[in-house]
């Protein structure tokens, strides 16, 4: 909005120009995300306690016991953070802020819903998990559907490392994208099970990707990257900074100890947004190293389901998703996340690397 009401009058005042530059509203969004999370998380959170949203607690890992109660669904928090951040600062003619906006709304949705009729309803199962899983690959396929019929948009796949392989998938990319947009999703709901161990990795991951999408939107930085380049993506950027905002203000309460737990409608819409970030500015690949943490927590579950099928019932981890195998090995909470952090800052960095390994 800020952009559509200032720049129209930079001929006649020249330091309005400034509101042209991504990289300053970007900042600015940041900011506002950040200052709207943390200026309205106790008042959300109060409203999610009235609204009696306490999570409820599985009782195999007994170090969970004390955080019965502890309000969740804390990514309306996120989304009424970024959405406005994102309205204020952003070109709101740029087709690729609104599909990312409705691709973290519609994940947000699922949710809100399977969050609302868990906690809310009372109803422990929440949606069934084909019901979730529809919906996910639903919004996915409409959202990749619509880049594909643009026909600039490019059905090739830059590999990491190797900038002379780039197979063109053509039809193949529409499963292909929906795999990384779902495959996201998922993956951050899984390793939403310690205080802040899902916001850190997403945060670390859309910071990485608020560089991606400026380059690829970038004409020239790309072509001396050699990093596809992909005509107004740069805009995403404003999105990506206000989810780093947003993501930063919700640790403020989620840090350990949590006052707030994400809830699906946080998980899911802010991996859902990951995952179409990374088709958007054609960087699909690279999110399997920026969100190398998620990948890590997945393939313990697959690894760990498989083996128990497969060995009639023996266990590769103590438990998973991989957080649970390091709690019953006795490691406090608060060092498994900071660790976790750790690793996912290393991984931005080897991700940041293919720009110039190649
Ligand atoms: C959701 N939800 C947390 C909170 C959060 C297939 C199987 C591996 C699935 C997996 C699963 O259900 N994962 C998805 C994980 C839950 O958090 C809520 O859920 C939202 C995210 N969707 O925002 O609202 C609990 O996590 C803890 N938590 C925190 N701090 C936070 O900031 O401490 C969450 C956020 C909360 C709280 O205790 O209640 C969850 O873990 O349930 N299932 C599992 O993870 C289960 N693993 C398992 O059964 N492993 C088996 C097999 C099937 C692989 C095995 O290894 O043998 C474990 N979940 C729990 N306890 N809680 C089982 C033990």
């Amino acid at each position: 909005m800020i952009y559509h009401l200032l720049v129209p009058f930079a001929a006649q005042l020249s330091v309005l120009n400034v509101f042209r530059y991504i990289t300053f509203r970007s900042i600015y969004a940041f900011s506002t995300a950040l200052i709207i999370a943390i200026v309205f998380g106790p008042r959300v959170i109060a409203w999610l306690t009235k609204l009696k949203c306490g999570q409820y607690i599985h009782e195999d890992v007994k170090a969970h016991q004390c955080k019965a109660g502890t309000p969740t669904m804390g990514g309306i928090l996120m989304a009424v953070s970024i959405i406005p951040a994102v309205l204020l600062w952003a070109d709101l003619t740029n087709q690729y802020v609104w599909m990312t906006m409705l691709v973290f709304l519609g994940f947000g949705a699922i949710g809100f819903a399977d969050d609302y009729i868990k906690v809310v309803k009372k109803q422990n199962k929440g949606l069934s998990a084909r019901g979730k899983i529809i919906g996910q690959l639903f919004i996915a396929t409409a959202a990749v559907g619509i880049l594909m019929l643009d026909p600039d948009f490019t059905t090739k796949l830059a590999v990491p490392f190797f900038k002379n392989i780039q197979p063109d998938l053509g039809l193949f990319y529409l499963p292909f994208a929906v795999i990384v947009i779902v495959g996201a999703s998922n993956g951050v709901n899984l390793t939403d099970g310690l205080d802040g161990l899902a916001i850190g990795p997403t945060v670390v991951a859309a910071g990485m990707f608020a560089l991606f999408v400026y380059v690829a939107g970038h004409a020239q930085i790309a072509r001396y990257l050699q990093v596809v380049p992909v005509s107004g993506v740069g805009e995403v950027t404003v999105f990506c900074a206000a989810l780093v905002g947003a993501g930063l203000g919700f640790l403020w309460f989620n840090a350990y100890p949590a006052q707030v737990f994400m809830g699906d409608v946080g998980s899911l819409s802010l991996g859902g947004a990951l995952g179409f970030v990374a088709v958007v500015c054609k960087q699909e690949l690279i999110l399997l190293i920026v969100g190398g943490v998620f990948v890590l927590e997945t393939l313990s579950v697959i690894l760990q389901v498989g083996y128990y099928k497969f060995s009639g019932g023996k266990r590769i981890f103590k438990m998973a998703p991989l957080h649970h195998h390091f709690e019953l090995k006795g490691i406090p909470e608060s060092k498994i996340i900071i660790r976790f952090w750790i690793l996912s800052i290393l991984l931005a960095f080897v991700a940041l690397s293919t720009l110039k390994l190649r």
